[in-house]
């Protein structure tokens, strides 16, 4: 029997080309919504509907319609930006959008609380700044990640080159957003053309990355494409190619689950657009258009085999993959402070808790990043760890650049090595699949599991702790050494075993879980990590040799076990 396909296919098939009727939809006054289906035809465009779930009870119980505000998420391949962009960045969400920016996990910034009204003008003063939306969400190719290791000056800038490229090539061919947002040149619909993804896109989101072996920072190997960069002698040789990767589960659901992205093989620089096109319009072709929850590109690889798909892709390119070649990663976390690259440059990694930028009593990101921008004569870098790399600083400016960082508070010296190498998704109040908070609580449960570190003798260490509102892994929980996945309001599904490199997926230790619980259990793990603990041994593994947990080897058949 003939499944039917699902309803955001409609959609697709009706919006003219991501038109949707969202034009109506903005010149509505009598609601600070959108129609339902443009709901899901604005995310192409970078825009989540959203509604302050806070307000949610108080403005029912009044009869008024929820609080909404719009997301928007901005398009910033390798989480590269001029001081001049960000300047307009930063004022655009002081006017135009809640106060402040969120900087996401995928390297690009957010701002909540945009409302409607607001929209139009927002798109407009960031594409004054040459920066868009397009396909920040949407199921299209999202954001390329690209490590911003910048220690390899050269190499950083030739592989962020391909991560710009890739996201170029990739990009919805559709003049909609021109004519929506920027009051482009009307087109009919019918004269426009979706050469690589066809009038119904993607059956799903579709997320690319970049690592260069040994920093994983990107974690490459939970994207549906990946390249990791092989480099011998100092020069690109070009990349092995990844496929299959992505976080998001159900609850409870085995056939959903996170996954590691395969090796595909190794291909040449020139070979790297048309591989990356080739296994887009596989993933087209042969996606899962009735069943959202199976249609990521990791579902499609499972069901067709890894052979297959190979197969498929290189007759799709052109392309033979060779036998990939060795790497070893180290860490997926980022280095903080200053480091100088092999081009004489300097560069600061601050510290951003869970991505968000604002000023508070304590201390005045938001103005201080201003004030540097204002100064700098270099780039920022967002890090896919939700952070900030002040990149490129001159000999002769590292001090003013130092001196406006202190004044403001932005170097975080006595921060610990544990809450360095920790980050929290979104979750509440904005997002509407949170089941438990993250970003607003993770911060205080950190500091406990500091104390208990402390009481254990283990103070220095990097252990990666990630938490996330729901299963859909949007911190990258399942790679974590210690992942705590919200459950139920105040209670966490507990996760053990990542390896701090971010290529093995943990396991469930324990479920539904409230906070005494958790302390009760880490305090536990902690004592025994701190007597029987091999030397140098991370957490995550030790859990896995002392049997703590089991190691997950195929999440497809034992994630849920
Ligand atoms: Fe995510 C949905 C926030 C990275 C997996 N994610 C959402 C939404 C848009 C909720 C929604 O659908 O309405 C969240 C908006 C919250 C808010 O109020 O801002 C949201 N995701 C985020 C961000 C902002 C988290 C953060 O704290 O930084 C990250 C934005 C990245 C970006 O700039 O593009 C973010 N999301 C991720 C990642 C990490 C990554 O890509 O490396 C994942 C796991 C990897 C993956 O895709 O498998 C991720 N987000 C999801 C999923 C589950 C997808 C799945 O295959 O099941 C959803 C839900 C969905 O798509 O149905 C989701
Ligand atoms: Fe929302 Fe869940 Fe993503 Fe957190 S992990 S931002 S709660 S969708």
């Amino acid at each position: 029997m003939e499944s039917k396909l699902s309803e955001n296919e409609r959609i697709k098939a009706a919006s003219k080309y991501l038109r949707g009727t969202l034009e109506q939809s903005l010149a509505d006054g009598m609601t600070g919504s959108l129609s339902e289906a443009d709901t899901q035809i604005s995310k192409f465009h970078g825009i989540y509907q959203q509604d302050d779930r806070d307000l949610r009870q108080q403005r029912r119980a009044r009869l008024l319609e929820p609080y909404y505000s719009f997301m928007l998420r901005a398009r910033l391949p390798g989480g590269v930006c001029t001081p001049e962009q960000w300047l307009i960045i930063d004022e655009v969400g002081r006017n135009l959008a809640g106060g402040s920016l969120r900087l996401t996990t995928r390297q690009t910034f957010q701002y909540h609380g945009i409302l409607k009204r607001n929209l139009k003008g927002l798109i407009q003063r960031l594409d004054q700044a040459l920066i868009d939306s397009i396909g920040g969400c949407g199921d299209v190719n999202r954001n390329v990640c690209c490590n911003p290791n910048p220690l390899l000056s050269e190499l950083h800038a030739e592989v962020y080159d391909w991560a710009r490229r890739i996201s170029e090539h990739l990009l919805p061919s559709t003049r909609a957003y021109h004519e929506l947002w920027l009051d482009g040149e009307k087109v009919a619909s019918g004269e426009d053309q979706e050469p690589i993804y066809g009038p119904t896109y993607l059956p799903r989101k579709f997320k690319t990355a970049i690592a260069i072996p040994p920093h994983n920072d990107v974690d490459v190997y939970a994207n549906d494409l990946g390249f990791v960069a092989i480099v011998e002698d100092g020069r690109l040789q070009g990349f092995n190619v990844l496929a299959g990767g992505g976080m998001g589960s159900t609850h409870g659901d085995r056939s959903t689950f996170p996954r590691l992205a395969d090796e595909l093989g190794f291909v040449e620089p020139h070979q790297v657009l048309a591989v990356a096109e080739a296994v887009v319009t596989a993933q087209r072709d042969f996606g899962n258009r009735c069943e959202r929850k199976h249609a990521r590109l990791k579902y499609t690889i499972e069901k067709m085999g890894l052979e297959e798909f190979r197969t498929e892709v290189e007759r799709r390119s052109g392309c033979s993959f060779a036998p990939a070649r060795p790497v070893q990663f180290t860490d997926h976390g980022d280095r903080y402070g200053w480091v100088k690259g092999t081009d004489n440059r300097w560069h600061l990694t601050l510290y951003i808790e869970n991505g968000r930028v604002s000023d508070t009593p304590e201390r005045q990101l938001q103005t201080g990043l201003r004030e540097i921008a204002r100064i700098h004569q270099g780039d920022f870098r967002i890090t896919p760890n939700q952070n900030l790399v002040i990149a490129n600083v001159r000999e002769r400016d590292r001090d003013g650049v130092e001196k406006l960082a202190r004044r403001y508070g932005l170097l975080r010296d006595s921060v610990s090595v544990l809450r360095r190498n920790s980050m929290a998704c979104v979750a509440l109040p904005t997002c509407p699949l949170a089941m438990a908070e993250a970003e607003r609580y993770f911060p205080d449960l950190v500091t406990e599991i500091e104390a208990l570190a402390e009481r254990h003798g283990l103070s220095d260490i990097g252990t990666v702790m990630r938490m996330t509102g729901c299963p859909n892994g949007c911190a990258r929980p399942f790679l974590a050494e210690i992942g705590f996945v919200g459950k139920a309001p105040g209670r966490y599904n507990l996760y053990l075993g990542g390896d701090g490199t971010g290529t093995r997926i943990n396991k469930l230790y324990r479920e539904n879980i409230d906070a005494r619980t958790i302390l009760e259990i880490v305090d536990e793990l902690f004592g025994r990590y701190s007597r029987e603990r091999n030397q140098g041994e991370r957490f995550g593994d030790y859990a896995v040799r002392a049997g703590i947990v089991p190691r997950v080897v195929n999440p497809a058949r034992d994630f849920h076990d």
